[in-house]
């Protein structure tokens, strides 16, 4: 921390990457690779770099507002937070502690997560709080619940460099984990024997370094890996004493693989390519298995996950340097939400409801007699039950599940059924913040400060950088406030997040003297401040204050956390997804990452830099289905199925199988008009782990015949939601709008120049030039040019970045007309 630099960790993915920060009077943000962190040695990616340009305020919400009051009524913290509590009491005095529920995230900090948690569970009295952890990592979970006896990740990042084979499934890691996926790349140049092979229905970036590409039909992954266990116990592969010594279960578990039927129809490879790739796992002493979303987001994803670590566990593959199934995670700490136990199934610190000695434990520890002791709504059900009428008050915590959560529609109607729904987010303006009736500015990434875990259980700090915006506090600030008003005092009285933190340590060792939990903390427990404030980042199990990088993996005493200490195979058979095409839906859409987008595009929606990798939402199709169902690469073209509809641009790519489509999941409607695939995603889930299926959806596509397009330029966001089709690209003087229409060029000029009028009347002078088919205007205010329209019946790429350039070095220019004039003559 030198010359104002400040570490902290970055506010994306799971990789958890060091980053340093350092604020510049302006209030921006100078960002670099931490190169002491283990995570990243100092590498970013795009989004990391890119840090910097979305600390900006633009849309913040900045205090407390009552909506349930027209046009919104701001309040005092004071009140808000009563108010929270006087609703969720009364909710609870009247209809039961299950009358309540809490939504939170993967993006809350450990701090946050633990009071949530704490709240809900130990003192509301129920075990409502579920997480958007549930659309994400919650297979997993089940999978290595049911194998291991925890939650438990057992390799290291360093695993991966040590590994002479990585078979990566369902994980577009060049994109989705790059820093992960660099060092890869850097591992396999410097060690030439290394294999990677890619397994995934789409030819993604991530195949970039892979040696085989297997394209496997979607849904068709327990088939493959059922395979491998067969052929691993044909050809004599099998680790024996391994099996014999430390797991249960294995002869019925090959029994029912041997079951496994026509793996090269079901999978859709070749025996060819099936029997290179068994024989590459089987012939390999160290293998890692990365996967990720392709594996979880499924109806059979528990099992996915399972036949996984079946092979694993029959060739002695885990527990050693170079070996493992990792699972990685998807959110800054989507690990940490699982630690301190918030989803609905589990109880805290890795301890279960299922287990009389954990309740205990957990009551004791925090004083309660209300602790919940059975389970809670897990996220879709908790929706369907709130749609139903039985959720009176829910509290939605850095999520959007109006985006986010299948079947959009099904969702609006579930929080307009909720009497009362508060959400905290950064933003005021969101597709969920737009049903709540209190909205809570939360602190966000450089405002707020605590301890984020990544995907190899590394504990890092987020640090506090710059002041937050308006009257923004803390969610674990917000939370304990109203638990102290609903008549917790004691239990919430927290005065900075490093007590937080400290006390959950202190859980994580309660009755685990003899290591009977794989998370223990005991190292951290005795943190004083400054210790916290300095903290370092630490792999757990941390037995004591880890003062140099260690790298632990998990197992390597082959002791797992069953009963009798011995892992689990699980008897598994392919199941088909829970929907299936038809001659009306015969196309399956798929649906994922862009490499510089994140998410509901909150956060990344605020960068130009970042905008320009993908500047509009697509379909990739491949050219037989593209020719097919005449659409044309650059059209823009119609998704759609009973449920609902999706538009975008028509990419055509031989890197999709046929009949399959790949959509971008960050566009929604404050960005782009329908371009939000969870219109049509139904929530059909993972009968173990209540994980929706995203990525499996029967629908159909035709391409769309506009008459006319538009580029709009603008210093404001606009509302153009009677438009035909229209999306938003963030550029560096403000907005870039596309636009396409059925009107004529002449009808959509008309209803485009109303929309000058939109910011908030400060016109100064409207003019317009006309060249041939060309109708081009500007909205000329006070010193600048706050918005800049192009109409044509088409427009060329070439024309909208010509536009973005106009636009952003003339807009502090005040003289528009000159501009104008050059322009058409
Ligand atoms: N740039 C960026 N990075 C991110 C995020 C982001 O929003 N943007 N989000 C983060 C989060 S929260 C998460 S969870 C991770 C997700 O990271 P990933 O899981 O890597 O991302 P996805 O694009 O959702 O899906 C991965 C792949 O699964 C494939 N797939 C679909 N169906 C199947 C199937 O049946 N079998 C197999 N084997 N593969 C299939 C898809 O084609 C896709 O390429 O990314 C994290 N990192
Ligand atoms: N179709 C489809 N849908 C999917 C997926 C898919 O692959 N396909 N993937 C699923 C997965 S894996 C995930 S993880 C989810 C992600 O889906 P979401 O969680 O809905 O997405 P985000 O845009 O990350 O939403 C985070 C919100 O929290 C706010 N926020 C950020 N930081 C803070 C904070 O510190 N405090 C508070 N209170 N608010 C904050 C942001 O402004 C934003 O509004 O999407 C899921 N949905
Ligand atoms: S790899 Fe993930 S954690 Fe690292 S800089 Fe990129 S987004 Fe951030
Ligand atoms: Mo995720």
């Amino acid at each position: 921390m030198t010359d104002g630099w400040i570490k902290t960790t970055c506010a994306y993915c799971g990789v958890g990457c060091g980053v340093e920060a350092r604020p510049k009077l302006s209030g921006e943000l100078e960002i670099r690779g931490d190169k002491s962190h283990p995570a990243n040695f100092g590498k970013l990616c795009t989004k990391g770099i890119a840090l910097g340009d979305t600390v900006i305020h633009d849309g913040r919400s900045l205090e407390p507002v009552d909506y349930s009051i027209e046009n919104g009524k701001p309040l005092d913290w004071d009140t808000a937070t009563s108010q929270v509590a006087r609703k969720f009491s009364e909710a609870i005095e009247k209809y039961g502690s299950d009358s309540v529920a809490f939504y939170v995230s993967g993006q809350l900090l450990t701090e946050d997560y633990y009071v949530a948690n704490k709240l809900i569970k130990g003192f509301m009295g129920t075990s409502n709080i579920d997480s958007n952890s549930r659309l994400c990592m919650a297979s997993s979970v089940v999978g290595h619940k049911r194998a291991f006896g925890s939650d438990t990740v057992p390799v290291c990042y360093d695993d991966l460099e040590q590994s002479e084979l990585i078979v990566i499934v369902g994980s577009n890691l060049a994109w989705c984990h790059p820093v992960l996926f660099q060092r890869l790349r850097t591992a396999k140049q410097n060690n030439t024997a290394m294999k990677i092979v890619v397994v995934d229905p789409r030819k993604t970036d991530t195949c970039s370094i892979a040696d085989e590409h297997l394209a496997i039909n979607s849904g068709s992954d327990v088939s493959l890996f059922n395979g491998l266990l067969n052929h691993l116990n044909n050809h004599g592969c099998l680790d024996e004493v391994f099996i014999e010594s430390h797991t249960n279960g294995f002869a019925r578990t090959l029994e029912l693989s041997q079951s496994e039927e026509g793996i090269d129809r079901v999978t859709g490879l070749t025996t060819e390519q099936l029997t290179n790739f068994y024989q590459l796992f089987a012939e390999t002493e160290k293998v890692v298995t990365i996967y990720s979303q392709g594996v979880n987001q499924s109806s059979s994803g528990s099992d996915k996950v399972n036949s996984i670590i079946n092979c694993h566990l029959a060739t002695g593959k885990i527990g050693k340097v170079g070996c493992g199934p990792f699972s990685v995670t998807g959110q800054p700490n989507a690990m940490g939400g699982r630690e301190v136990g918030a989803l609905a199934n589990t109880l805290a610190a890795h301890m279960e409801f299922e287990n009389p000695e954990h309740i205990a434990t957990v009551e004791n520890f925090w004083k309660t007699d209300k602790l919940a002791t059975k389970p809670g709504l897990k996220a879709v059900e908790m929706f369907d039950a709130m749609a139903e009428g039985k959720i009176k008050a829910v509290w939605i915590m850095a999520t959007n599940p109006v985006v986010s959560l299948p079947n959009s529609e099904k969702i609006k109607a579930a929080l307009k059924t909720c009497p009362y729904v508060v959400v905290s987010d950064c933003i005021e303006d969101t597709e969920t913040t737009r049903f709540a009736d209190l909205v809570l500015p939360a602190q966000g990434w450089s405002e707020k400060s605590g301890t984020v875990t990544n995907s190899e259980r590394r504990i890092s700090r987020q640090r506090r950088l710059l002041p937050s915006p308006g009257m923004a506090k803390p969610d674990w600030w917000i939370v304990s406030q109203v638990g102290q008003k609903m008549g917790f005092k004691e239990a919430f009285n927290y005065r900075h997040e490093g007590e937080v933190f400290r006390e959950y340590a202190q859980l994580t060792i309660q009755g685990n003297r003899e290591g009977q939990r794989d998370l223990d903390l005991i190292g951290l427990t005795h943190l004083d401040d400054k210790g916290y404030s300095r903290l370092e980042p630490q792999q757990w199990p941390v037995k004591a204050l880890q003062t140099e990088i260690v790298n632990q993996r998990l197992f390597s005493n082959y002791q797992f956390f069953t009963d009798d200490k011995r892992a689990r195979f699980i008897p598994i058979q392919h199941a088909s997804p829970k929907s299936h095409t038809n001659d009306e839906f015969p196309l399956l859409l798929n649906s994922g990452r862009t490499r510089d987008h994140w998410h509901t595009m909150t956060r990344t929606g605020l960068s130009a830099r970042l905008a320009e990798h993908r500047t509009e939402p697509y379909v990739l199709i491949h050219p037989e289905t593209a020719a097919e169902f005449d659409v044309e690469n650059g059209q823009v073209a119609k998704i759609y199925n009973a449920q609902g509809e999706f538009q975008a641009r028509v990419e055509v790519t031989k890197n999709m199988l046929q009949k399959q489509l790949f959509v971008p999941i960050h566009w929604n409607n404050i960005t782009a008009k329908n371009s939000k695939p969870c219109d049509l995603i139904a929530p059909h889930t993972d009968d173990f782990s209540g994980q929706p299926e995203f990525k499996h959806t029967p629908v159909t596509l035709k391409g769309c015949h506009y008459h006319s397009a538009a580029i709009f330029a603008s210093e404001l966001p606009m509302n153009l939601n009677d438009l035909d089709y229209w999306c938003r690209q963030k550029i560096e003087k403000g907005y870039l709008y596309r636009i396409e229409s059925s009107l004529s060029v002449y009808e959509l000029t008309q209803v485009l120049k109303q929309k000058l009028h939109g910011s908030e009347g400060r016109t100064l002078s409207v003019e317009t030039g006309i060249t041939g088919s060309q109708h081009r205007f500007a909205n000329v205010i006070q010193q600048g040019l706050s918005q800049l329209v192009i109409i044509q019946t088409g427009i060329e790429e070439w024309q909208i970045e010509e536009a973005i350039s106009d636009f952003n070095s003339l807009f502090d220019i005040t003289a528009e007309l000159a501009f104008l004039g050059q322009r058409s003559a």
